[in-house]
């Protein structure tokens, strides 16, 4: 089985990022002690990667000169809002470069928590990077991550594969082209109850009513039309946004849409980006569909995590604790739903 190694300083987001694709959920992490070992299976590609997760805290980077020796690629990742430990990041990646010399592994930098204010680009860090003399031979690539949005980690999976495999992973959405229109059906952000009904929040269930699209431009259209409009004047009631069973974009769109009703698609008051929406629809594949809902959350809610951490300094550390857990609750509380 191939084997990546995740490195990187303490705190550069490299137990998150794999928590992503191993656990399918967000949640607090806690400092790697020595290495972690996980393995993650691809569905879709039919790939299972061993993952090396090495702990970066000083103490432990010694043990990096071990394990690197057996990886088949390294991914180092970087937290690009960290300006101050930007020096001690390069110096590290310097020394991995040296224990990966011999074995001359592929090596893709992350450049982490790109949702953050104030980071640095991945063009700003390949700056620095290009100047690295140990790097000059090798075969590496940069791309800016994140593993609150999923930003960029389809990419990385893509990257791994190809050179893991020496093959392209082709992804791309599966949608349906009516009217000019591309659609997704059902909707992902629905998750689907035993009863054939679906429900939204997690936190806060509420069946939805299946408004079947196709309905929609075909002569039964009064009708169909009736049934959404009360149904959106129900909803109206409930003082909440609802998408039906379908989705939709156009080429234009930045936002992805209720293909009933055309709104914006929104929960909670974060609305779904086309570009994060598609990341999670194609990691919820790669993982063979278990990502769904927890990938779709964890995108929709992350807007309300960046909230908090903008605001961080105005609030007392406990209660800034508190904000966060219950966003994590609501995050991963499915019981309501299942
Ligand atoms: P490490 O394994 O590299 O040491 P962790 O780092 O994965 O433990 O992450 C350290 C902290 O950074 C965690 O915060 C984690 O939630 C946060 N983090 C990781 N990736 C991202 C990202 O892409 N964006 C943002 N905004 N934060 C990220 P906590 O608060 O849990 O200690
Ligand atoms: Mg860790």
């Amino acid at each position: 089985m191939p084997t990546i190694g995740f490195v990187g300083i303490d705190n550069a987001g490299k137990t998150t990022i794999i928590d992503v694709f191993a656990k399918q959920r967000f949640e607090h992490t806690i400092p790697t002690v020595g290495i972690n070992f996980e393995q993650i299976s691809f569905s879709e590609i039919a790939l299972d990667f061993d993952i090396l997760d090495m702990g970066g805290q000083k103490n432990f980077r010694m043990l990096w000169v071990d394990y690197l020796n057996t990886v088949d690629i390294v991914i180092y990742v970087i937290d690009a809002s960290d300006h101050k430990r930007l020096e001690e990041a390069l110096e590290e990646f310097r020394r991995m470069l040296v224990i990966t010399e011999e074995n001359n592994v592929p090596i893709l930098i992350l450049v982490n928590k790109i949702d953050l204010p104030n980071t640095m680009s991945a063009w700003e860090i390949g700056q620095r990077l290009s100047s690295i003399e140990e790097l000059a031979d090798r075969d590496w690539n940069i791309i800016e991550t994140s593993a609150v949005t999923a930003k960029g980690l389809v990419e990385m999976i893509k990257w791994a594969y190809s050179k893991l495999t020496n093959n392209i992973l082709d992804l791309e959405i599966k949608y349906r082209e009516i009217a000019d229109k591309k659609y997704y059906h059902p909707c992902p952000l629905l998750l689907t109850l035993p009863d054939g009904n679906y429900c939204i929040n997690h936190d806060n269930f509420t069946p939805v009513k299946v408004v079947p699209l196709d309905n929609l431009f075909t002569n039964e259209m009064e009708e169909t039309e009736e049934v959404i409009i009360d149904t959106i004047e129900e909803f109206k009631e409930l003082g909440r946004m609802v998408c039906f069973n379908n989705i939709f974009v156009t080429d234009n769109d930045e936002k992805i849409r209720c293909a009933t009703d055309q709104t914006v698609i929104e929960v909670e008051g974060t609305t779904a980006n086309k570009d994060e929406y598609i990341d999670s629809y194609n990691m919820m594949h790669l993982t063979g569909g278990q990502m769904c809902s927890e990938c779709i959350y964890k995108i929709l809610f992350s807007a309300i995590k960046r909230k908090v951490k903008a605001i961080a300094k105005e609030y007392k550390k406990e209660e800034l604790e508190e904000i966060y857990r219950s966003d994590l609750e609501k995050i991963s509380d499915t019981s309501k739903c299942n």
